[in-house]
Parts: structure tokens; sequence; C-alpha cells
């Protein structure tokens, strides 16, 4: 489905998704992020695209690499939707977006056939 775990860069993002979630779930839920830190330890990045976090929204003493088994992001339900790294492996929902990439790459695509569209249309 061309989807891949959220990425949460902005502090826009971040406050848009909170709103959702609020809306939708009478109280905070745990949900997996698009954030980890698998390839170097402390190092969080985003998985769509690759970068390290500019923003982020941790919870307070997080991320904690609890037991050193904690590399992947989600939203705590303790603290009202701020974040905590825990075990990867461990079962709780999540929220998906569409790849950033391919949007943009459909944009791209969508824009280039109206204009042969409109040429033709001539
Ligand atoms: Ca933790």
């Amino acid at each position: 489905m061309n989807m891949t775990l959220i990425t949460i860069d902005t502090p826009e993002r971040n406050e848009i998704i909170g709103k959702e979630l609020r809306a939708k779930f009478a109280k905070s839920p745990n949900f997996w992020l698009g954030g980890n830190d698998l390839g170097v330890e402390g190092k969080f990045t985003w998985s769509s695209t690759g970068k390290r976090f500019e923003f982020s929204n941790w919870s307070n003493h997080q991320p904690d690499n609890y037991k050193s088994y904690e590399h992947c992001v989600h939203f705590y339900w303790k603290t009202d939707l701020e974040w905590n790294d825990a075990l990867c492996a461990t079962k709780m929902g999540f929220i998906c977006e569409e790849n950033r990439f391919l949007r943009s790459a459909r944009h791209d695509m969508q824009v280039k056939k109206n204009v042969i569209d409109e040429l033709f249309a001539l």
C-alpha cells in the first residue's frame, strides 16, 4: 500500500497528529512511530527519510534504552503522546502514512500528464 510508519519531524506534524488522536481516543494510546536507533545506538533516525531527528517530543528521562534493548519510538500512553523508546518487538498499534517520495513522484507525474493533456487539446 506504499505506506511506512509515520514520520513526525516537525512540531506542526506532531500537533496535527496529536489533535487527531485526542479526538479519536478517550485516553492516550500507545502507537509505534517510524523512528529508531537500530543503526547507531542513541542516534535516532526516521525510517522513511533516513534523516536524524531534528524535532523530538521525548517523555522525561527518555530515550533511556532500558536494559539496552529499546530502539524503536512510540507515542507513550503514560505521558500524553510524548515519546518513549521501547523494545521493537513489542506488540502495539501503529500509525502509517503514504510514502513521501512516492506521493511527491505521483504529484510530479500528474502535473506532467496535465501539461501533455493540455498540449494535445490545442
Ligand atoms: Ca524507554
